[in-house]
């Protein structure tokens, strides 16, 4: 295991305590809901978004405990987005994290309203005092969650992902919906973690841009995984855009030109944390990690 893989299991280890911890039991009458929840909540994935709040975090001496709690908001959002994207009406599929996905498990009512619920709990977890003792801190960070999940942030990229070819076949089209599916969410987690660490806004326009190149870069690796993965390493289903009529990275710009995009958002990501020096040495790790993933 690399360097940054056996940091990425640490950082996903105290995210999994986290969660397991601010997650509500599943006892009383909504434990059926409830143990969904969890089911899906701490059913393992690579939480690399929890991640990059922890690490831009930690960059600038910010509170563990409060990056947690925070970083666990964001993985609820996106765990509640993965077990909506799992249903019939969506993407249909019956494998998640390597295991069957919630809907298969427990039943479609069950698994819409916990997703329902993780996105709920979310923005409990923002407003709680324990969070951040600013309240101004806790009202942006809220608002930040909600813009990059909502209906202008991947709520829109999820409507023109289902919109298939509709959105056209070119790369503007494909490049704006997955800004909006996955990287909205990568964005405001590297954001969430520079607002936490009070960063300066030259550190921010950095870690933005560093956020806008890995999220893109990570959309295209998908991709490439939809389009050669296997499903025993991704732990999802695989061939599933191309089946279903939709439009990626691959299917506009073909494999190799897919490949040779990512390793110029690789360079250019990684070029962006110039200002940091040697503080942003893991951040520059998890752009390697994204572009040589296999799941
Ligand atoms: C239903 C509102 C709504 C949104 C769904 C996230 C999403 C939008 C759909 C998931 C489908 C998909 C394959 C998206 C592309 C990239 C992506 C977000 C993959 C899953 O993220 P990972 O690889 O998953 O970080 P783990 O399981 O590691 O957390």
């Amino acid at each position: 295991m690399s360097r940054f893989e056996t940091r990425l299991k640490e950082a996903a280890e105290r995210i999994n305590t986290a969660l397991d911890g601010l997650l509500p039991r599943d006892q009383g009458p909504e434990s059926r809901l409830l143990s969904a929840m969890r089911y899906s909540a701490l059913a393992g994935g690579k939480r690399l978004r929890p991640f990059f709040t922890l690490e831009v975090g930690r960059m600038f001496d910010a509170d563990e405990g409060m990056l947690l709690r925070v970083a666990s908001a964001i993985e609820c959002v996106h765990t509640y987005s993965l077990i909506h994207d799992d249903l019939p009406c969506m993407d249909d599929d019956d494998l998640r994290r390597g295991r069957p996905t919630l809907h298969r498990q427990y039943d479609e009512a069950t698994a819409l309203l916990a997703g329902d619920a993780l996105l709920t709990f979310a923005f409990e977890l923002l407003a709680e005092p324990a969070t951040h003792t600013d309240p101004q801190m806790r009202c942006k960070l809220i608002l930040g969650l909600a813009k990059a999940a909502g209906a202008l942030g991947m709520v829109a990229g999820q409507a023109a992902d289902m919109a298939g070819a509709d959105i056209g076949s070119d790369l503007i089209a494909v490049t704006r919906m997955n800004r909006l599916k996955t990287g909205a969410l990568i964005n405001f987690a590297v954001e969430a973690g520079a607002m936490v660490g009070c960063a300066s806004e030259a550190e921010k326009t950095a870690l933005m841009r560093y956020a806008h190149d890995v999220g893109l870069a990570f959309q295209m690796v998908d991709d490439l995984l939809d389009a050669e993965g296997v499903a025993r390493d991704t732990g999802k289903a695989v061939g599933k855009d191309k089946d279903r009529g939709k439009v990626n990275f691959v299917t506009v710009l073909g494999a190799d030109a897919t490949r040779e995009r990512i390793g110029m958002l690789a360079n250019q990501a990684k070029a962006h944390l110039g200002l940091f020096g040697h503080r942003a040495h893991i951040l520059t790790d998890a752009v390697d990690f994204i572009v040589q993933r296999r799941y």
